[in-house]
């Protein structure tokens, strides 16, 4: 699997800043400069984190990541399910989350985390996850161009409460993607 680590220098970071701040241009491009800005792991970047921190009673506000799966990217949109939110999310999407140096738990229980293989590496930086999910624990079938929805959140709790939450896709501020699937993203995958 290749890996891209983003490290901007001062200059480039300031470039963004200003960019980010200036609220002119494509909305396309926005959202580049956004996530550029976010995935940022020099010293000076967000994209790494100085306190590991997993005292808060609510897991979600801990050290930690998030994946979203929704296995036939069926995108069902909480607006269609007023009154039954937990439904918006159906027999083949989930929210796995993986607090640091914590068993991964599954929200609403439809993948089943026991099969899968983590571990988890605190470094200068803040930590690492490594994990293995076997394809036959997601809720699709793994062929070459299945579109499947997806998600992933980083979480950071610094000082015992959240400090910030990345997404690699949804800008949504409310913070609503544990219940609304129609802001994942699409994933395809490949031979
Ligand atoms: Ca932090
Ligand atoms: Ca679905
Ligand atoms: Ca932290």
């Amino acid at each position: 699997m290749k890996k891209y680590i983003v490290r901007l220098s001062a200059e480039e970071r300031e470039t963004l800043t200003k960019l980010l701040t200036s609220g002119r241009g494509p909305a396309r491009m926005f959202t580049r400069a956004r996530i550029l800005s976010k995935a940022d792991q020099s010293d000076k970047g967000p994209g790494w984190d100085d306190e590991i921190n997993v005292s808060n009673p609510e897991p979600w506000f801990n050290d930690g990541i998030e994946l979203f799966f929704d296995g036939d990217n069926s995108k069902n949109d909480l607006s269609e399910y007023p009154d039954k939110w937990p439904f918006a999310y159906d027999s083949n999407d989930d929210q796995l989350r993986f607090i640091f140096d914590q068993n991964p738990t599954s929200t609403y229980s439809h993948i089943d985390v026991s099969a899968f293989d983590v571990s988890y590496l605190q470094n200068k930086k803040g930590y690492n996850i490594e994990a293995s999910l076997p394809f036959d624990a997601l809720l699709f079938t793994p062929t070459s161009g299945h579109v499947f929805g997806f998600e992933i959140a980083v979480m950071d709790n610094d000082l015992g409460v959240r400090q910030n939450c990345l997404r690699w896709w949804s800008n949504e501020d409310g913070e609503i993607t544990w219940k609304d699937p129609s802001l994942f993203g699409t994933a395809i995958l490949f031979d």
